[in-house]
């Protein structure tokens, strides 16, 4: 994972976009987001922003997704907290080119807090400093949407590849907790009943091999100059 610093010294001051055409992959842990990213590499004037991750895992030496699967009760609000401030960082910065291609969104961070919610992992008063927080910066930044490639998993596809990369932090991440993520993204981009959509979406079966993934990925393409004309 790129740290967003390092994306940063990656821009060059020629020309900046400020408001690109911007792309944001969404699916399950596990989906295939970062390998679906690589193919953007390819594409034409995209800036490729992998997540954040090492920044969360180095917040001043402290590794804070690490503290967030081990005690979630005492760590979930400093760590979503962290997470939607890197992310909006993210969907915020202009870009060397006119096409910003992002995993994950703001938008998928709310999708974790609504399971925080849910399983009562957070307190509604620290759910709502959160929400709080996501709309005043809904209505006061410019966070461009244009579209949603959802990888569409079965959450019990996710949990095998999650165990064979076996990320450390992830160790204790179980299939009950793969089924709850799997459930708000499903409600959110399938079912389209858990909040408004940003921009459309276009669903992927992120259960496909790598190999098969490569047409979708065309497909994927085609879309976005679609969308563009
Ligand atoms: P990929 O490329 O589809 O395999 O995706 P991953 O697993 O590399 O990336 P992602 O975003 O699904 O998750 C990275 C880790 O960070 C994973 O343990 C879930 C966690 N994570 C990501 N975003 C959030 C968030 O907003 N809240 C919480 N609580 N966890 C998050």
């Amino acid at each position: 994972k790129v740290r967003s610093s390092c994306i940063m010294a990656m821009l060059s001051p020629r020309k900046l976009y400020n408001n690109p055409f911007t792309i944001c992959i969404e699916g399950n842990i596990g989906s295939g987001k970062t390998t679906f990213l690589d193919h953007f590499q390819s594409f034409n004037n995209a800036t490729i922003l992998q997540e954040p991750m090492d920044l969360w895992r180095n917040v001043a030496g402290v590794n804070l997704l690490d503290l967030f699967y081990k005690d979630s009760v005492n760590y979930a609000f400093l760590f979503q907290s962290y997470v939607q401030l890197t992310r909006l960082q993210l969907h915020t910065m202009a870009t060397p080119s006119p096409y910003k291609v992002m995993e994950r969104s703001v938008f998928s961070g709310r999708c974790f807090l609504e399971n925080m919610k849910r399983t009562h992992m957070i307190q509604d008063v620290e759910a709502m400093v959160l929400e709080n927080w996501y709309d005043w910066c809904m209505e006061n930044t410019n966070i461009r949407t244009d579209l949603i490639i959802y990888l569409r998993t079965t959450p019990e596809v996710v949990f095998q590849r999650m165990q064979a990369r076996a990320r450390k932090e992830e160790d204790c991440v179980s299939l009950e907790y793969l089924r709850q993520i799997h459930e708000i993204h499903d409600d959110w981009l399938y079912r389209k009943t858990l909040f408004s959509l940003p921009a459309p979406v276009m669903i992927l079966d992120g259960d496909k091999s790598l190999e098969e993934m490569v047409p979708q990925f065309e497909k994927c393409k085609d879309r976005i100059l679609n969308e563009q004309t």
